[in-house]
């Protein structure tokens, strides 16, 4: 079939929209309709040309939400109709890693997936008469795609998808880091590096668990105020620090010695560094959720992580995307959780370049395209 595309061609070049060719979904794939997408900086970081895993040419797109239009053969659990979140991580519960239930991280179908091609080693998308490669499992810039059953969580069909597209990543990744990834508790002093479209989620998870100071860094000053509403109760711009600033040493200061939890939520890899220093010795740990481009790597002194500071990464928030996505859904239609003052910007999919334009100007949180 015939579908409409955002199609990045090349790195660093904006896409083009184009019609491109879908073929129908085989053993264990589901048909799609995507009804609406958000822009996360993972997109814009791979159509940069800074991803290790970037393929050229790809339907971007990972944070989706929409309709089962047709199943393949050996489908079990959803049929046309069912209202879907693509997941980049998807849960098949039957791999080691799934059935280890130490991690979200199923292994299943991730070689392929990297490869930009469904389980089968081959792309369901084609632009006249050349394969299209697919992005995360999802490619969620396309009104419609073809993705794995174990890579979409049925959820609720009175949400509105518009909103929810969000929980593919953004909301999911931020709030997990807390509560599945960290397990911050209550009263902790938690402080959040990147105030965009994850930081402001993980303000949101460290305000449900009830910590008790959380501490946001940004270089843009407009963050404060909607950092504020998230729950927020201090902000520190570095700018302010002064040129040379002691980033570390200030945080260490007003937290009285380090915070319980940091997050990194910029993929910045000194800040990193500076996010694990300031965790408090002996207990504190520091969450990378920032991903960092091609040949980039982080160092500290080994002596950080001898005196008790612990060094972690969080995927996805730790979600189980078929098992915990729906319950996410679930705390938003229960007015549990704030997106709709997080989605900043709606546009349709002609506008997507201007999209991303506003994502590096800093002046959206989550723009979401709409079909
Ligand atoms: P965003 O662009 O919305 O937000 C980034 C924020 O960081 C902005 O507010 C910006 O002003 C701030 N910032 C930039 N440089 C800074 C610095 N040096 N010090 C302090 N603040 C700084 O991006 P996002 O969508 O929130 O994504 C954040 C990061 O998380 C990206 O690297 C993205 O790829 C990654 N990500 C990871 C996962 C995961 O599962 N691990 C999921 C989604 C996104
Ligand atoms: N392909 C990159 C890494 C990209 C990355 O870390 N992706 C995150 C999700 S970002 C969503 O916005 C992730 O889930 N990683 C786990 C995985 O298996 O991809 C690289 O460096 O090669
Ligand atoms: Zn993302």
């Amino acid at each position: 079939m015939d579908v409409k595309a955002a199609v990045a061609f090349k790195a660093g070049e904006p896409l083009r929209i184009e019609t491109v060719q879908l073929g129908a979904p085989r053993e264990g794939e589901v048909l799609v309709e995507i009804k609406a997408t958000g822009l996360c900086h993972t997109d814009k970081y791979t159509l940069s040309g800074a991803d290790p895993e970037g393929l050229f040419p790809a339907i971007l797109g990972h944070e989706g939400a929409g309709v089962v239009v047709e199943t393949g053969p050996g489908v079990r659990h959803l049929k046309p109709g069912d209202h879907v979140i693509p997941l980049y991580t998807p849960e098949c519960r039957e791999c080691k890693s799934c059935l280890s239930r130490k991690t979200n991280l199923c292994t299943s179908i991730r070689s392929t997936q990297g490869k930009g091609l469904m389980p089968d080693g081959t792309s369901r998308f084609s632009f006249k008469g050349q394969p299209v490669h697919h992005y995360m499992g999802c490619s969620t810039f396309a009104n419609y795609t073809v993705l794995p059953e174990i890579a979409l969580a049925k959820i609720r069909p009175d949400a509105p998808f518009d909103k929810v597209c969000y929980i593919g990543c953004g909301v999911t990744t931020g709030i997990g880091a807390v509560l599945f990834t960290a397990q911050v508790e209550a009263g902790s002093t938690v402080v959040v590096f990147g105030l965009g479209g994850i930081g402001l989620n993980v303000i949101q998870g460290a305000k449900m668990v009830g910590a008790d100071r959380i501490i946001g860094v940004d270089l843009n000053p407009a963050r404060e105020e909607i950092a504020r509403k998230f729950g927020m109760t201090e902000f520190v711009n570095p700018a302010d620090l002064g040129p040379g600033g002691d980033l570390v040493g200030h945080i260490i200061e007003i937290t009285g010695g380090g915070a319980d939890y940091t997050f990194e939520c910029v993929g910045n890899t000194t800040l990193m560094r500076q996010a694990l220093e300031c965790a408090h010795r002996g207990w504190g740990v520091s969450t990378v959720i920032g991903v960092a481009g091609a040949g980039q790597e982080i160092s500290t002194r080994p002596f950080q992580l001898v005196t008790g500071r612990r060094w972690i990464g969080s995927a996805f928030g730790g979600a189980r995307g078929r098992t915990d996505v729906p319950k996410i859904v679930d705390w938003y239609m229960e007015n549990r959780i704030n997106i709709d003052d997080l989605i900043t910007h709606k546009i349709p999919l002609e506008q997507i370049n201007e999209g991303f334009d506003m994502m590096t100007r800093g002046e959206t949180i989550r723009t979401v395209v709409e079909y």
